[in-house]
C-alpha cells in the first residue's frame, strides 16, 4: 500500500511505532488486508476458512516517522480438537503486548457466535479497539451504514472503519488514524523489512496455500508443511519440503492419481515461491509423509503406543 520511506532524518526520539493485532472470525479478510498494507503478499490467503495458522507480522510505514507493525492472526472460533485449539490459542496470543487491536468483520456476514466471544473478551479485558468492516466492495452502501451503526453500539470500539482490501478503499483513513494513535517509540524493525517470517517458512506456507487452492472439498486440514532443506546449487535454490498428513487416505488425496495432484501443487508452488520471494530459479522437491501423531507431538501430548 504505502511505500516505505527511504532513509530519512528521523531521529530515534521522533520515531513512533505501534504493534496492531488484526483479529476476527475465520475468512474475515485479515491476511488479504495485511498483504495490501505491506504492499506484498507475505501471508497466504484463500477463499477457505481457517487458512492462517500462525501469527505473522507485516511491517509498513504510515509516514516518515511512524512504523506500523500489523499482526495477521488465525481466525477465532469455537475450537474442536487439538489442532483447532492450538490455532485459536495462537490468535488470542496476538493480543498480548500489542498497542492496538483491529477487529475485522466481513460486512456480508452477521455478528455470529464467534464475534460475541471476541467482543465479550475485548469488553471484559477493557481492550479498546477499532472495528473494521471488510469487503465493502460487495455490499450496497445503505446496508453498510446500517452495519456500522450497529457496531457503534458496542462501547469497546473507539472507531469504525469501512474498507475493501481488494479495491484498496478506506485503507488510508485507517492508516492515518493508527499512526496518530501510535506511541512514541523506536522502530522495532529495520526500514526495509516487510515481515518477521523467515523465507523457509514463507515457502512452506506457499505450498500449503496451493493445497488449499487445489484440493477443494477434500483438503486434509490436519496437514502441515515443513521446509527441510534449502540449498543454493550453482545459482538455483533447491528447496526440499515435507507435507505431513495424519492418514494414508489423506496422503493419497494429496498425491493424486499417478502423482498428478502433487505435481500440480509443486509446479504452482514453485512459481509462486519464485515470484513472491523474488528468487529467480527454484527447484522444489515435495514429499508426502503420514505421521499420525504430529498434532499431539507438537502439543506435547504423548498418546499410548498401540499394541
Ligand atoms: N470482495 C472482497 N473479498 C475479499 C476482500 N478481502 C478478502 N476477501 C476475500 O475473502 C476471502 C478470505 O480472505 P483471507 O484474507 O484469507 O481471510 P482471513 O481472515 O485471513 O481468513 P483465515 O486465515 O481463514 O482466518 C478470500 O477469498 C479473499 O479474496 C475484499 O476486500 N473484498
Ligand atoms: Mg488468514
Amino acid at each position: 500500500m504505502n511505500k516505505q520511506p527511504k532513509a530519512n532524518d528521523t531521529t530515534q526520539e521522533q520515531q513512533k511505532c505501534a504493534v496492531i493485532a488484526l483479529i476476527g472470525a475465520p475468512n474475515a479478510g485479515k491476511s488479504t488486508l495485511i498483504n495490501t498494507l505491506v504492499g506484498q503478499k507475505i501471508a497466504i490467503a484463500t477463499h477457505k476458512a481457517q487458512t492462517t495458522r500462525k501469527n505473522i507480522r507485516g511491517i509498513m510505514f504510515a509516514n516518515t516517522q511512524t512504523q506500523l507493525v500489523f499482526v495477521d492472526t488465525p481466525g477465532i472460533f469455537k475450537p474442536d480438537g487439538l489442532l483447532e485449539k492450538s490455532i485459536v490459542k495462537e490468535a488470542w496470543r496476538a493480543l498480548d503486548g500489542c498497542d492496538m487491536v483491529c477487529l475485522l468483520i466481513d460486512a456480508n456476514r452477521k455478528l455470529d457466535e464467534n464475534y460475541q466471544i471476541i467482543i465479550e473478551h475485548l469488553k471484559r479485558q477493557q481492550i479498546k479497539s477499532c472495528a473494521v468492516l471488510t469487503k465493502i466492495d460487495s455490499l450496497p452502501k445503505a446496508l453498510l451504514i446500517e452495519k456500522a451503526l450497529q457496531l457503534g453500539q458496542h462501547e469497546c470500539f473507539e472507531k469504525i472503519f469501512m474498507i475493501s482490501a481488494l479495491k484498496k478503499s478506506g485503507i488510508q483513513d485507517m492508516i492515518e488514524y493508527l499512526a496518530q494513535h501510535s506511541p512514541a517509540s523506536a522502530w522495532l524493525y529495520p526500514e526495509e523489512e516487510l515481515t518477521d517470517s523467515p523465507l523457509r517458512e514463507m515457502a512452506a506456507e506457499i505450498t500449503r496455500e496451493q493445497v488449499f487452492l487445489q484440493l477443494h472439498q477434500e483438503i486434509p486440514y490436519e496437514m502441515k508443511v515443513e521446509t527441510d532443506l534449502w540449498k543454493d546449487v550453482e545459482g538455483v535454490v533447491e528447496i526440499y519440503q515435507t507435507l505431513y498428513v495424519i492418514k494414508e487416505s489423506q496422503q493419497k488425496i494429496v498425491i493424486g492419481s499417478k502423482g498428478q495432484r502433487l505435481k500440480s501443487i509443486g509446479i504452482n508452488a514453485r512459481k509462486q515461491i519464485q515470484h513472491r520471494l523474488g528468487i529467480p530459479k527454484v527447484r522444489l522437491f515435495l514429499h508426502v509423509k503420514v505421521r499420525p501423531n504430529w498434532i499431539e507431538n507438537e502439543a506435547g501430548i504423548h498418546t499410548k503406543a498401540k499394541k
